[in-house]
């Protein structure tokens, strides 16, 4: 049976992944795979998911992770509840997914890791690699959409929808730094990055997101 493909969306609060990955879906569903693939694609299932929070143990770290504590949480434990949740959902959902040949679109995945806690909390980069290849046990992402935006008009856009959560609520230079963290990881991991201007309007950034996942399927050979 063909392999199924793991596709990343991710960036700085509000930069409009969530929109976006639910978006794709419903064009892949709809139209998109069969566009792209012709009649095979209209057998391929697509399912999304999130980290924090793709499993039943994952809702509860989600909960523990963004809605803020009695006491502080320390830079290092916020660092593994993120691992754990990631080794659930890769061994609970994400493999058996890929085995049975679905295409999963998934809000966030190891590169947030690396912006957040490496760049934005400032732990060290080789350990967060370690705790990522522990968690994934080697499970890449075949593609990245890294939807870049200013982390400024990114929060502001989060901040508009409604309360910010824990996250949300950290200082400006924070969330800069993990733009710095982003725009690092896209420049050494050119092939598996793909970098979207997600300053543009949800229709022109949804186009954009389009056309590389259509070449993206058919280069990798999705036909079965
Ligand atoms: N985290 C996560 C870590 O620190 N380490 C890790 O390892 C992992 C996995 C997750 C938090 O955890 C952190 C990162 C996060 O802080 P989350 O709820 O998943 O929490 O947070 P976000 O991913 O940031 O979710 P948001 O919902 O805040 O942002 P999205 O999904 O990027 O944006 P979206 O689509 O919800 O849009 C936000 C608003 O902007 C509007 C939308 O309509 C919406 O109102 N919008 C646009 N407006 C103008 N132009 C566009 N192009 C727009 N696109 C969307």
């Amino acid at each position: 049976m063909m392999q199924g493909k793991l596709i990343v969306f991710e960036g700085v609060e509000g930069s409009g992944k969530t929109t976006q990955l639910e978006r794709s879906r419903d064009w892949l569903l709809g139209c998109g795979l069969q566009q792209c693939l012709g009649e095979f694609g209209n057998q391929i299932p697509v399912v999304v998911t999130r980290e924090p929070g793709g499993t039943s143990l994952g809702l509860g770290l989600r909960q523990l992770l963004l809605e803020g504590q009695a006491s502080p949480i320390q830079d290092r434990a916020e660092l593994l509840l993120y691992g754990a949740d990631r080794a659930q959902h890769v061994e609970e959902f994400l493999k058996p997914q890929l085995a049975k040949g679905v295409i999963i679109l998934c809000d966030r995945y190891t590169d947030s890791t690396i912006a957040y806690q490496g760049y934005g909390r400032g732990l060290d980069l080789g350990l967060i690699q370690q705790l990522n290849q522990i968690a994934t046990g080697g499970l890449e992402s075949h593609l990245t959409l890294w939807l870049d935006v200013d982390a400024e008009i990114g929060l502001k856009r989060a901040r508009q929808r409604g309360a910010a959560d824990r996250m949300e609520q950290a200082e400006l230079a924070f969330h800069q730094r993990v733009q710095q963290g982003f725009t690092q990881l896209a420049l050494s991991y050119p092939q598996r990055i793909v970098r979207i201007d997600a300053s543009q309007s949800q229709e022109e950034v949804h186009l954009a997101i389009r056309e590389i996942l259509c070449q993206r399927l058919k280069d990798e050979g999705m036909r079965g």
